[in-house]
């Protein structure tokens, strides 16, 4: 008897601990944003063990991050995908490569450590080529695997239209992200977008394994075109999606797990700091199960495949934020970055680039670089668009 409930209530929290594959994870300090310690890391990650086994964060250089997350994972059972930050300066990812080799001398990479993902959305920002891309992916394996840890494996991280056959090829398996809310979708539509953009990138991968690298719903801020910000959004496009990932065994990272409140606010970007499953204080947002998938039948596939070319729409699906390394060092620019995608998707689905410009919180995103990305991701799409369909 006894026996049998210790087997019922592990088996409980086993399932509540996989609700999701994994979350997106900045171990900044959630009051301030300063630097993480082993400590608030081990704090943040008792509360998302109710959720998740799995993070996934963007460098392991910036703030030093990689050390006190690969502490704080000692002795446990914690997973974590470690990205390697990408953006003109290659510099900048020699750093971050060199601190992840620094890292796999100390912790037990085979154990806790699930990928490494070069670069970030940097196709995307126009930062490198997919070629560039495919180039560094190639470089870190084999320095992985010169040090014995070939396993591992090593991809990159792009939203949809940018995923080429060039970094297909290059990468372990495909990470894709995709935001339905960046598209302006309606939440009605979003399982169908989501899908659809799944099933392309499927096509083009063959037999690689598609992962979604990011997805999620703000549950608050300013509505985007047809996309509303809100709590029960939040919730019910958790529930397609994930319940629909599961069924078709597709992993993924959702985005988030903590709301950020202490990142800037900018008009561009007002959704930025809500993506979180849990609030600033980390106390969740919805009561437990976050979401629920008796009863869930998933749409018809061919829904998805119509959803594209019902829309009329083919906007580059763009991440909320994606890290917060900061601008003054190392000419990391992922903040204004960050924001400033937004606001060219904005330009580009509302046919005007005056957001581009207004998002910049230190001048390293100009008013003319946004004006310039803006027409290089509508080309992009375009291309993407003759690509896929
Ligand atoms: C590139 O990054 C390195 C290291 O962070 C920095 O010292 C250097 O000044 C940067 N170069 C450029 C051109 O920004
Ligand atoms: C933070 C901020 O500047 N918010 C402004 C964004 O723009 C709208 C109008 O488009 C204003 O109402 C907000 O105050």
């Amino acid at each position: 008897m006894k026996f049998s409930l210790t087997l019922a209530s592990l088996a409980i929290s086993a399932a509540a601990a996989n609700q999701f594959s994994g979350l997106s994870y900045n171990p900044k300090q959630l009051t301030n944003g300063d630097c993480p310690t082993v400590d608030t890391v081990k704090d943040d990650l008792k509360v998302l063990s109710k959720y998740t086994d799995q993070v996934r964060i963007y460098s392991v250089h910036d703030c030093n991050q990689g050390e006190p997350v690969l502490r704080a994972m000692e002795n446990t059972d914690w997973k974590v995908q470690l990205g390697l930050w990408v953006n003109k300066n290659d510099t900048v990812y020699e750093t971050d490569k060199n601190e992840l080799l620094r890292l796999a001398g100390v912790f037990d990479f085979k154990k806790h450590v699930t990928a490494v993902i070069v670069g970030n959305e940097a196709v995307y920002r126009k930062e490198q080529t997919s070629a560039q891309i495919a180039d560094k992916v190639h470089d870190t394996k084999a320095a992985l695997t010169k040090i014995g840890l070939g396993s591992i494996p090593v991809t990159s991280s792009e939203t949809w239209p940018f995923y080429d056959k060039t970094l297909v090829d290059a990468v372990d398996y495909v990470n894709v992200h995709a935001f339905p809310f960046w598209e302006g979708t309606d939440i009605d539509g979003a399982q169908d977008k989501v899908f659809k953009h799944i099933y392309d990138i499927q096509a083009i991968a063959g037999k690689k394994k598609v992962v979604v690298g990011e997805t999620g719903w703000p549950d608050n801020g300013g509505n985007y075109d047809a996309a509303v910000p809100s709590l029960k959004n939040e919730q019910r496009y958790m529930r397609e999606f994930i319940c629909r990932a599961n069924l078709e065994k597709i992993d993924y990272i959702w985005f988030s797990a903590f709301d950020e409140a202490w990142k800037p606010v900018t008009n561009a970007s007002d959704v930025e700091t809500h993506w979180g499953i849990l609030k600033g204080d980390k106390t969740p947002k919805f009561n437990s199960p976050m979401y629920d998938c008796k009863g869930f039948v998933p749409n018809p596939k061919e829904d998805a495949e119509e959803s594209a070319s019902a829309s009329g729409s083919r906007h580059a699906s763009v991440s909320g934020e994606e890290s917060d390394l900061e601008s003054d060092e190392a000419g990391y620019d992922s903040k204004s970055g960050g924001h400033s995608s937004k606001a060219v998707s904005k330009a580009v689905s509302k046919g005007s680039s005056s957001a581009a410009g207004s998002s910049s919180t230190n001048g390293a995103w100009s008013l003319t670089s946004g004006y310039s990305t803006a027409g290089v991701l509508a080309s992009a799409v375009a291309l993407a668009a003759s690509a896929f369909f």
